[in-house]
């Protein structure tokens, strides 16, 4: 198994820092045979180094230069410029597109020499910038048509919808207009819901960007964990098949994808947690089941049953429960929580924010609202309709789906 990165603009290459950080500072505290799988999966060793299977790509170089101090980073997987995108779609995809597709080819066919072969590729970056959204929807173009063999999802983080940036929502439905073809599946990180996990099961009261890279990287990485089955130390197996995996909850239709992970608690909490699984496990069915999260779950509302999802337990005795959903079973003691919970699901509860976000594009399309800054870099108000369409089939597919 060889998973791979890349990590786009600089929520992208953020987001990716922190979670290789996590994955790192994780393995201290796991088993011989985790630690052997986390290098083969998401690592390649050149003169007793390992190095990680990412590239970073930014069209500014501070987000880079900085994640380059980590010496799991190579610098020849890495690809900056001086001129950001100017959170413009257009600029990212048809100017700095074009202009480094060779480069970043040649990046990619390094890579891929070095490390063997890739089964799949995970694309980080923000919806609403220009870099991570324009250039990163390029690439994902270019690398479906180049390598076909690897299979390629998103990792894609929406805006506040208080809205911080005007082109936010512009951005988003040119973005999802354009990967929603060529991904085989999209993990949705909300900006609004990891802050609001900080404010309330955090005790964070004005967190960072940094905190909140922080819970979205562990929520990835509860994902990303290898899950061993066979202990023997010769013959490590991951009972986790990524990639597989994501492809029994996706399809064409239905590529939206949610993650919700259980405890989220203060590092001095966690001694105190005496949670038994079956609690644990209706805690999150609930939660998805209703679209709610842990610090507002709806114990009233029925729900709505996700499309597909995926769960995965991981901690003490975790071997003793009987789930009721088809689990993944680990032993590890994720992030120092005794017993954890993860679901990744394919769930109609997406609409509510996609709705938010499309109601405003549309807004600003039928004013024409600085859609000359698009236009100036070859966005015509043609392909804003073709993305808005692609965007409002997905919320009619997804609310078939709502009984
Ligand atoms: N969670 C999180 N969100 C971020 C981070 N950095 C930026 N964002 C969000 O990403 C959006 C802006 O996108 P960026 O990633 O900064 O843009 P970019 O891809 O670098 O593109 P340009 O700067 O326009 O070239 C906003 O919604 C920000 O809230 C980060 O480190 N973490
Ligand atoms: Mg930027």
């Amino acid at each position: 198994m060889s998973l791979g990165f890349i990590q786009l603009g600089q929520c992208g290459n953020q987001i990716g820092h922190a979670l290789f950080d996590f994955m790192i500072q994780e393995t201290q505290m796991s088993s011989p045979g985790a630690q052997a799988l986390l290098n083969e999966i998401f690592f390649f060793e050149r003169k007793n180094k390992q190095i990680a299977k990412s590239l970073l790509i930014d069209m500014e170089p501070k987000v880079v230069e900085r994640c380059l101090k980590a010496e799991y980073y190579d610098k020849a997987f890495s690809l900056t410029k001086q001129e950001g995108s100017g959170n413009n779609w257009a600029y990212g995809f048809n100017n700095h597109g074009p202009a480094n597709k060779n480069a970043i080819l040649q990046i990619m066919d390094t890579l891929l020499e070095e490390c063997g072969y890739l089964e799949s590729l995970f694309f980080i970056s923000s919806l609403a910038g220009g870099t991570g959204s324009g250039l990163g929807s390029y690439i994902l173009e270019l690398m479906a048509d180049r390598y076909p063999e690897i299979e390629l999802f998103n990792i894609c983080v929406m805006p506040h919808l208080t809205g911080e940036v005007i082109l936010q929502s512009l951005n988003t439905v040119l973005t999802i207009g354009s990967i929603y073809q060529h991904s085989e599946g999209i993990i949705l990180l909300q900006n609004d819901e990891a802050q609001a996990l900080c404010n309330n099961l955090l005790n964070l009261k004005s967190p960072s960007l940094n905190d909140i890279n922080q819970v979205m990287s562990t929520n990835l990485a509860s994902f990303f964990w290898p899950c061993l089955t066979n202990q023997v130390y010769s013959t490590f197996h991951n009972n986790l098949q990524y990639v597989q995996e994501l492809l029994n909850i996706t399809n064409n239709q239905y590529k939206l994808l949610q993650l919700n992970q259980i405890p989220q608690l203060p590092q001095q909490s966690k001694a105190f947690q005496n949670d038994t699984w079956s609690a644990l496990e209706k805690r999150i069915q609930q939660m998805v089941l209703t679209g709610t999260k842990e610090y507002n779950i709806n114990w009233h509302k029925k729900g709505q049953q996700p499309f597909k999802q995926l769960m995965i337990a991981r901690g003490n005795d975790v071997k003793k429960h009987q789930f009721n959903w088809n689990t993944v079973q680990d032993e590890h003691q994720f992030n120092k929580n005794e017993k954890s919970i993860t679901v990744v699901h394919n769930s109609s509860n997406i609409v509510e924010s996609l709705n938010q976000i499309s109601d405003r594009a549309n807004q600003m399309i039928q004013e024409r609202a600085y859609l000359y800054q698009y236009e100036k870099f070859g966005v015509k108000i043609q392909h804003f309709q073709e993305s808005m369409g692609v965007v409002e089939g997905i919320i009619n597919d997804y609310e078939q789906l709502i009984q």
